[in-house]
């Protein structure tokens, strides 16, 4: 099946690769304006993921801007002929949330620039590997503007305070080694090994048994706006389910009988 073909209508702006090992790779694909997220863009993302999500051949899905930049933010020129009421309007913000609701792992691999929006982006991943030429930044300051896609509010729960406020009321971008000791991402690689290094990692993940995987995914990102409380109720529940599943009997055979598991999603 080409790529393309994925979605429909076809894409332009991202080419979607269809699953190896497990593993689907969306590649954000305007590098003459260095990924900048257009409207068309992360329509194209929110439509692949929920096909992604969709297909049992998927286990988790790896989004790269290529090896030069991941994205430069939003389309300043799509921005500039946007008022108010437009702004209020912007599907963008849908296509946000819907990008947010991929329930499978979402592990972005950053080249480059990661800015504005584009930093934004690849916070809505689960996971970041970061080769050493990414930088991370949030300067829409430098536009009169600030973040609008979760660049106060993620960026402050990974990095802290005060790297936060200075990314964002500074407009300075930040390293890639930076952003690893600031907990922004999990790993830095040479950026020949980005890429590979995070499909390996997704390779791994989309191995695992795939309902423990997407309650352990719920529970996680549950603990940034749950009370202590409620998220360990939650986690309880998610763990007592897995109970039921056919993957808990094999993972446990598995070990018991030191032979490798074959999960089925069951
Ligand atoms: N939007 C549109 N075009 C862009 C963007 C962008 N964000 N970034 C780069 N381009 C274009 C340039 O205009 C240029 O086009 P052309 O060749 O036609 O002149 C081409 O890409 C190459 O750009 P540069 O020559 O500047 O390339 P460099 O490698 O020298 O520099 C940078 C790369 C550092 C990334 C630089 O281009 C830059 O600073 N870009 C802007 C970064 C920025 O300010 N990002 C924040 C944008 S605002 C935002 O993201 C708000 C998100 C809110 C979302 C809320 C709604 C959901």
């Amino acid at each position: 099946m080409p790529a393309s073909s994925l979605s429909n209508p076809p894409c332009e702006d991202i080419i979607v690769a269809p699953a190896e090992a497990g593993v689907a790779v969306i590649t954000l694909n305007r590098p003459e304006a260095r990924n900048a997220l257009r409207t068309r863009m992360l329509r194209e993302l929110a439509e692949a993921l929920e096909q992604l999500a969709g297909d049992d051949t998927v286990g988790a899905v790896v989004l790269t801007g290529g090896p030069k930049v991941f994205a430069a933010g939003a389309d300043i020129r799509e921005m500039a002929q946007l008022d108010l009421v437009a702004t209020i309007n912007d599907p963008r913000q849908s296509y946000r949330t819907r990008i947010d609701r991929f329930v499978k792992p979402l592990l972005a691999a950053v080249n480059g620039f990661a800015l504005g929006g584009g930093c934004e982006l690849a916070m809505q991943a689960d996971i970041i590997i970061a080769g050493e030429t990414a930088r991370f930044g949030q300067p829409e300051i430098n536009l009169g503007i600030m973040p609008g896609a979760g660049g106060t509010q993620r960026l402050i729960r990974a990095v802290g305070k005060s790297l936060a406020m200075k990314m964002v009321l500074a407009g300075e971008m930040i390293d890639a080694h930076t952003a690893l000791r600031a907990g922004l991402v999990a790993e830095v690689t040479p950026p020949e090994q980005c890429l590979e290094r995070t499909l390996e990692l997704a390779r791994i993940i989309a191995a695992k048994p795939p309902l423990a995987v997407r309650l352990a995914k719920e529970a996680l990102l549950k603990a940034f706006e749950t009370p202590l409380e409620n998220g360990l109720y939650l986690e309880r529940k998610a763990y007592n389910l897995l109970a039921a599943t056919e993957d808990r009997q094999e993972g446990i055979a598995a070990f018991l009988e030191k032979r490798q598991p074959l999960f089925t999603g069951r």
